[in-house]
């Protein structure tokens, strides 16, 4: 049995897998004192991530470029002969809940983690018209192998993930994983939050050692193009993080997500056929810069006859700053297309000067930065040896990623480290990027 396993966790995590294995035992051990040690037991897992390059540019169907982590998230379950799911955490801050599975399933209290698995069931139960009937599940996210939470690697996506590939296995229905995107990006819309499609393809559709380059507009049948693009082998990415998480960003986010709204809608005068920004990737900046105020509002706009809907948070007097944002979307997509190309050409050099540039536009265009990662970035830009540097994620606080020299990566965590503890007061979590597949079944008992 534990042969079986031990060469499950290295397809997945290679050399790492040796770590992991206390973990899972452990993690079975508790399955099996909750709920029994007879039956069967189905291991699953999927990925937390990192953004290599490719900023808000998904919402705008524009181009991504994540990676999924050796940080992931556990689900252990065993099917009922009942509807009735039942679901334990290994971290006691997270209360056990139970649902019935139907096509129908009544949220729980806000920000309840159990709302994710029941928006999985939900939306699965709909797509497939199969329900997978009941199981008892325990969840194992736990420090320092699980997914942090607030870090922008994406951990909500992640319990999503896991909670969709159980219920897609516990069905027999077994779609491929690609048809589960959909799914996923629409149970976390259940939960409330209607991000972009990059999450939960990578969680899904990862492969070790590789990124994947996904472009996030749909073709006419409702397909994605992907990539799988060979990482670096003479430099390694280091994720570090800042340890703090501000408050309030949804609505931030929001309002970014409205500016580009606001900037299709203003194009559109001129390109009707546009639908999102990503439309106008091929004409020149200069072309459109003028053609884009550098604020308005939704109310200015309404005014103006253009109807800008549905933008939860966006409050009709905000200031949308239009140009600044759809600035950042369209460079930041030529930029993803740029690190393809280097990172395809060996050209680590060329890849880092694009993640420095991406930081800078997410900074000062997007505003997304903070004090905290701004800190970080620039320690890290002075390492010799590192080829570039940026926060990763939504931003405001979370993680930065580095591309570093593989002999410069302690000088990169001690210089780093201590510049942030002298100006922050405070500690930074340093750990390498450990690439992962996407999520699935690990193992059957
Ligand atoms: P994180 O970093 O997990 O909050 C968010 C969005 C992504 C993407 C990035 C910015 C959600 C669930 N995720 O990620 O789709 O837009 O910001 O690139 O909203």
């Amino acid at each position: 049995m534990s042969n079986d396993l031990g060469q499950a966790l290295e397809r997945i995590y290679g050399a790492g897998a040796t770590d992991q294995l206390a973990r899972y035992q452990a993690a079975m051990a508790q399955f099996q004192a909750t709920y029994g040690a007879h039956g069967p037991l189905y291991i699953f897992r999927a990925p937390g991530r990192v953004n290599l390059i490719g900023e808000h540019t998904d919402y705008n169907h524009g181009f991504v470029m994540p990676a999924a982590l050796d940080k992931d998230i556990l689900l252990l379950a065993r099917p009922r002969s009942d509807g009735a799911v039942n679901l334990a955490n290994v971290e006691s801050q997270f209360e056990p809940f139970s649902f019935t599975v139907a096509t129908e399933i009544p949220i729980g209290a806000p920000g309840h983690w159990g709302n994710y698995v029941r928006g999985a069931a939900q939306v699965f139960t709909q797509a497939s018209g199969r329900p997978s009937g009941g199981w008892d599940g325990l969840v194992a996210g736990a420090a320092p192998f699980g997914v942090p939470v607030g870090a922008g690697l994406s951990s909500s996506s992640a319990l999503t993930v896991a909670a969709m590939v159980t219920l897609n296995t516990l069905a027999g229905v077994q779609l491929p994983n690609a048809d589960l995107v959909q799914l996923c990006s629409d149970a976390e819309w259940y939960v409330g939050t209607r991000g972009g499609i990059m999450d939960q393809f990578v969680a899904l559709l990862a492969q070790r050692d590789h990124a994947l380059f996904l472009d996030c507009r749909p073709d006419a049948a409702g397909h994605f193009q992907t990539e799988a693009i060979p990482l670096p082998t003479t430099h390694r990415l280091l994720i570090v993080n800042s340890g703090v998480h501000h408050a309030n960003t949804r609505n931030e986010f929001n309002l970014r997500v409205a500016a580009g709204r606001a900037g299709v809608a203003l194009l559109r005068q001129t390109y009707p056929h546009i639908t999102h920004l990503r439309d106008v990737q091929t004409e020149d900046w200069a072309v459109l810069e003028p053609l884009l105020p550098e604020s308005t509002s939704v109310a200015e706009l309404n005014a103006q006859g253009l109807a800008l809907n549905d933008i939860p948070g966006a409050p009709a007097d905000a200031a949308l700053r239009v140009r600044a944002c759809c600035r950042h979307v369209w460079s930041e997509n030529r930029r993803v297309l740029g690190a393809v190309n280097a990172m395809r050409s060996g050209n680590v050099a060329q890849l880092g000067a694009l993640m420095n540039l991406a930081h800078a536009s997410a900074r000062d265009d997007y505003a997304i930065s903070c004090p905290e990662i701004e800190v970080l970035v620039g320690a890290a830009q002075q390492v010799d040896g590192v080829a570039g540097a940026r926060l990763t994620g939504a931003g405001w606080g979370g993680c930065m990623i580095a591309l570093v020299q593989t002999e410069a990566a302690t000088d990169f965590e001690t210089h780093v480290a201590q510049v942030y503890g002298q100006q922050m007061g405070r500690d930074a979590e340093f750990f390498a990027c450990q690439t992962t597949p996407g999520a699935g079944l690990v193992l059957q008992l």
